[in-house]
């Protein structure tokens, strides 16, 4: 018997062939889920890994679960030799976009990579009814609308462990949904454990929109995910949210570990947990609460609750590291407020004086960073250069009382998805070039022995050529329109943030259509592609989409130029868009304003892929270069200590770069006839009036240098065979970029947990 039929005459009484997709894909749901079920949790191994987090973006998971579980190949053929195809069938799966950017996707990557090792580890977060706002362009605009994931079937497995989480004034009492994380070839399952309200409803949304009651906690608890990536407002719902989850997490691990045979004073031979950012960080004095309340006295609570805490700070961003009035934790969640108070009051006799190490500040707000960095027992940064900055500048205060508690621990990202899923095409060529396995040790390092192979470039070229088709493709079906398949495909998708610079590749983007227009002919046509949200708060990254849309349609408009130059902002970026763009690009822009970009992650996935990257010493940008050298990598822009010192005597002067006579015309460019023609007046001339102004995040200190780096790029493109070769050897020095070299490393370093695969580069 086939693996699909069964299930296919169990629920539907017909042949695979008669099938709908959306019928097929509730088979495959439910093959997947038995499948999964099938495999035992880690319970068996003492200490667990409790891995905290207000974000896990996971993207869709059909097709990961199936390449997961080993049955990818064997589906996949049934439905082929069914006249059924699998794409069409993953677009029936919503996708869960319970993240915002870079480090939900992260710990959507971490969790796969835990399995994968065979680490007993869950995931501990929310379930958001509604992910990340849907992103809908008009009048070239962004709008937000809300974005339902939850279906009647869907990867949620109801589980019967509920919690009361005592809220000033009253008490709420959560209900769990488990999601099953599968690893790669793995015997053993974990999971994500997304705590809920049953008295959530979407009835309190103003129709066609995502404003609600934020008054009514019972009903909005868990409607949203909180819609700000790296920059912050202060908002109540947020400390409701965030208590909610940790004290759920909290209990969890208590029932979990005292199951397993914990006494609780033991407790850190039985759980471990990592803080994602400081979003989780009320766990510290939830947990301090509990074990108290279970008889253990203040003083040993401290000491077990620090003694089996760690931390991960993803920003150097002031805006970005929580600060919550004291007086509003006051009214959320008395005791944790009077907890936190003990806390700080101990740290203030310890380190009197050192104002810079209070977690209650002169305004009476807490320092969610710091209460972390105090009482746990770790802290790490995610990119090499992150972590130094850390060390030498933002946490200095702190690394220079507990100098060992800091470490590094470079970010990675799963090749399951990001190429064995995204890539198929290429993930074959590799197996069939060094062999299949470097599916498990990520080392891709014999494929330099190829870089001089003329067939095997072209191969690549023509992989490249496939997934551009795809890309396209995809592109006229969502969003009507059309790439040209020949083009340089150059592309930047990442969170909409001033400090990313997308608006400083939109300076490059009116260069290029001033020079086309003067008769300059790129010899290749190029596409360049956006893709990000902003917050809806966030007026300025609002405004930079706009521009972008707007210049796009007006080189669409241009005949002069269209055919050889265009400009694309793909609408609702999302993980499952990524895996079509990351696979099809040439040229990967990674822009920031130097030690402003913690790590990145997106540059990894872009290099897996064989695109080239083009990006200032930023974050992990820094470790790309000194992997595949610098004769494979286009490095531009100032270096991360001059900004820190610009910052730091204020010296930067955005006026007098616009006033040179290269960038002035570009700025200009933005309140010119053409742009006021199709844009709106009020957004452009904000942009305008900040980018001369203000620039806080100074996109134009490397305008210059941007330019003169690009037209290089586009030149170098060429040279085909030298392009691809470079391609390659950024592909053979991907490995260090796996997540599980990153997992293993906080296992190692950080966690200490019992683990099943061991050979890990
Ligand atoms: C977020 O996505 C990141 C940092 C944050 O503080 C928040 Cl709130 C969200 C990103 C960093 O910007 C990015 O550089 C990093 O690669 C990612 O976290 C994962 O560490």
């Amino acid at each position: 018997m086939s693996i699909l039929e069964n299930y296919v005459l169990d629920n539907f009484d017909k042949p695979i062939r008669e099938c709908t997709d959306q019928e097929m894909y509730k088979v495959l749901l439910d093959l997947v889920r038995d499948k999964s079920r099938e495999l035992p949790t880690n319970d068996d191994k003492k200490k667990k890994l409790y891995y905290f987090s207000a974000e896990f973006l996971i993207g869709k998971l059909l097709s990961n679960n199936l390449l997961n579980l080993g049955i990818y190949d064997e589906v996949n053929n049934e439905l082929i030799a069914n006249g059924k195809n699998i794409m069409d069938i993953e677009q029936a799966e919503l996708e869960p976009s319970l993240g915002n950017g870079g480090l939900g996707r992260l710990a959507a990557c971490f969790v796969d990579s835990i399995t994968t090792l065979g680490i007993n580890g869950d995931g501990v977060g929310l379930n958001y009814h509604f992910g990340l706002f849907k992103q809908v362009f008009k009048d070239n605009q962004q709008t937000q609308l809300p974005d339902p994931w939850i279906t009647e079937e869907s990867w949620l497995i109801k589980n019967e462990k509920s919690y009361e989480v005592p809220f000033n004034n009253f008490t709420l009492k959560s209900t769990l949904y488990d999601i099953d994380v599968l690893g790669y070839n793995s015997d053993t399952r974990n999971r994500l454990r997304l705590f809920d309200l049953d008295s959530v409803t979407s009835d309190i949304i103003e129709e066609g929109t995502i404003h609600f009651d934020k008054t009514n906690i019972e009903e909005n608890l868990t409607l949203f995910l909180y819609p700000d990536d790296s920059d912050r407002e202060g908002e109540l719902l947020r400390i409701f949210q965030q208590y909610f989850m940790v004290s759920n997490g909290a209990q969890l691990i208590l029932d979990e570990a005292v199951a397993r045979g914990s006494n609780l004073h033991d407790l850190a031979e039985y759980a471990v947990i990592q803080i994602n950012d400081t979003h989780p960080a009320f766990v510290i004095p939830e947990m301090i609460r509990l074990l108290t309340q279970r008889g253990i006295d203040f003083d040993e609570a401290i000491q077990i609750t620090q003694s089996l805490t760690a931390f991960t700070n993803h920003t150097i961003l002031a805006e970005a590291l929580e600060k919550w009035p004291i007086d509003e934790l006051e009214q959320v969640m008395p005791e944790i407020a009077n907890i936190i108070r003990e806390l700080d009051n101990r740290k203030k006799d310890e380190f009197p004086n050192n104002h810079a190490v209070s977690i209650i500040d002169e305004h009476d707000r807490v320092h969610m960073a710091h209460m972390a960095i105090h009482y746990g027992y770790s802290i790490n940064g995610v990119a090499a250069l992150h972590t130094e900055i850390l060390k030498n500048s933002e946490l200095k205060a702190f690394f220079d009382i507990y100098p060992n508690k800091f470490i590094n621990k470079t970010n990675g990202i799963t090749f399951r998805r990001w190429i064995m899923d995204a890539n198929k095409e290429l993930a074959d060529f590799i197996d069939d070039l060094i062999s299949d396995e470097w599916r498990t040790s990520a080392n891709l390092e014999p494929l330099l022995d190829f870089k001089d192979d003329e067939n095997v470039l072209t191969k690549l070229r023509a992989i490249k050529f496939n997934n551009k088709q795809r890309l396209s493709h995809r592109l006229e079906t969502m969003q009507n329109v059309t790439i040209n398949e020949h083009s340089i495909i150059d592309v930047q998708i990442k969170r909409i943030h001033e400090y990313k610079r997308q608006q400083m590749l939109l300076l490059y983007i009116i260069h290029k259509y001033n020079d086309i227009k003067n008769g300059n002919i790129p010899k290749t046509p190029i596409t360049i592609i956006f893709g990000g949200k902003a917050a809806a708060a966030y007026t300025i990254a609002r405004d930079i989409i706009h521009a972008i849309l707007t210049v796009s349609e007006i080189i669409a408009n241009d005949d002069e130029v269209n055919e050889h130059f265009q400009v694309v902002m793909v609408e609702n970026y999302n993980v499952t868009h990524a895996q079509y763009l990351i696979p099809a690009t040439d040229i990967s822009e990674q822009i920031s304003l130097a030690s402003k970009e913690a790590s990145g992650t997106g540059n990894m996935k872009f290099m897996l892929n064989g695109a080239l990257t083009l990006c200032t010493l930023d974050g992990a940008n820094v470790e790309i270069a000194d992997l595949v050298g610098e004769e494979n990598i286009y490095i531009f822009g100032k270096r991360s200590e001059e900004i820190v010192d610009l910052y730091a005597t204020n010296g930067y002067n955005a006026r007098s770069y616009y006033e040179r006579e290269t960038i002035k015309p570009l700025v200009d460019f933005l309140m010119s006839p053409k742009m006021l023609e199709l844009g709106n007046e009020d957004r452009l001339s904000r942009l305008q009036y900040d980018m001369i102004n203000k620039d806080y995040f100074m996109a134009l200190i490397d305008l210059e240098e941007f330019i003169e780096i690009k037209e290089k790029v586009y030149e170098d493109y060429e040279d085909h065979d030298t392009w691809t070769r470079k391609a390659l050897i950024n592909i053979a020095k991907a490995g260090f970029f796996s997540s599980d070299r990153t997992i293993n490393e906080y296992n190692r370093d950080i966690w200490h947990l019992e683990q099943d695969i061991k050979n890990v580069n």
